[in-house]
């Protein structure tokens, strides 16, 4: 789990400075230019590439002779899975962040997704910053790729040498509980927390999809959790992913949070999408904000079910109205309150 310092420094000097929502910002994040998505598409590509690099080798960082036995290493530790999903949301999450000023924390609840958040602080400068010997050249593409999962080198989860990293990654099922923590009395605050399908089959993270029913919509902030359905724990099948769509729906609808879904494998047009959904739930979130009156938690599901791909089930909190209706005050969006969790 981690956030770039620097990017979270950069993130509340520019919130201090807007903090409106202006449907002309919507407007711009929903709809991106093509040199835009172009941009966030090259960043998303070069992190694939160094996350597959940290995994797999050796030597040849730049691929500069054809591809060969002796460039791989020996022994891999470490799985690609969730690691273009976590990448492409980053992505996202930093182009918003960008436009916006946005406060907000990414959590990544799969750990083992850590080769994505070292690639995404090597392309940022903190990785440099921090360890001077991994430069940005061939010399120090090496030494990121080696050092990875090796003996006197880096774990293989996010972990505390990880640039901005507050948590150690490992044992999966605890995001949710990070972002809910994160938010409460930090009422300006967005924490976005990727959530791996396989993950979301622990104990831990299947209860606390009900941490949205303790968020006070006036003293706290919102929870953005993106659900990754790519339809893989490892190389075994997932059971969300193995639902019906509108079974998947139905149950995160239940626990409280609107859904939002993006679904499919194309690119360019995965960016463009998921670039609206990403915006129609921050906007949700920023609108139950400004107006505080209603319980903080919208939520945004990226995936892949079977072959259809990535699907993107984002959801924003519609907890509160009633408690809008009791303050005299009609939120922009509103969420479906519950009584006693406006009364903490
Ligand atoms: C509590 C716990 N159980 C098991 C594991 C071992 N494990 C590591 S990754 C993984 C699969 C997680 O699935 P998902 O979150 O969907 O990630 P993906 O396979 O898609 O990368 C498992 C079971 C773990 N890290 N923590
Ligand atoms: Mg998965």
């Amino acid at each position: 789990m981690l956030v770039s310092a620097r990017h979270q420094a950069q993130t509340w000097k520019a919130a201090r400075r807007r903090r409106t929502v202006t449907a002309d910002v919507v407007n711009r994040l929903a709809r991106p230019t093509d040199a835009d998505i172009a941009a966030v598409d090259a960043w998303w590509r070069a992190n694939n590439y160094l996350t597959v690099g940290q995994i797999y080798l050796m030597a040849n960082p730049l691929l500069r002779e054809p591809l060969a036995g002796e460039h791989i290493k020996p022994r891999l530790l470490g799985h690609w899975g969730t690691s273009p999903g976590l990448a492409l949301v980053y992505a996202h999450a930093s182009r918003l962040i960008r436009h916006t000023g946005a406060q907000m924390i990414y959590l990544a609840g799969p750990g083992h997704g850590g080769p994505t958040l070292v690639a995404a602080g090597y392309l940022e400068g903190a990785y440099t910053e921090i360890y001077p010997n991994i430069t940005l050249d061939e010399v120090g593409l090496l030494r990121l790729f080696r050092q990875f999962s090796a003996p006197g080198g880096i774990p293989s989860h996010a972990s505390v040498p990880t640039p901005g990293s507050i948590h150690e990654g490992g044992e999966l099922g605890y995001v949710l509980l990070h972002a809910f923590g994160a938010v409460m009395d930090n009422p300006d605050f967005i924490a976005l927390a990727v959530v791996g399908d396989g993950e979301a089959e622990t104990g831990p993270l299947a209860g606390s999809w009900n941490g949205i029913s303790f968020l006070n919509p006036v003293r706290d902030g919102a929870v953005l959790p993106v659900l990754h359905l790519n339809g893989a724990k490892i190389a075994g099948p997932t059971l969300l992913a193995r639902k019906d769509r509108d079974e998947v729906r139905s149950l995160l609808t239940g626990h409280g949070y609107e859904v939002i879904e993006v679904d499919g494998d194309d690119l360019p047009g995965m960016h463009y999408r998921f670039a609206d959904a990403l915006t129609r739930a921050w906007a949700s979130i920023k609108a139950i904000q400004a107006a505080r009156t209603t319980a903080g938690g919208a939520g945004l599901v990226t995936g892949r079910l079977g072959r259809a791909g990535m699907r993107a089930l984002p959801k924003a909190a519609d907890q509160g109205r009633q408690a809008a209706r009791r303050n005299g005050v009609v939120p922009t969006v509103g969420a479906r309150a519950k009584g006693s969790c406006l009364r903490r």
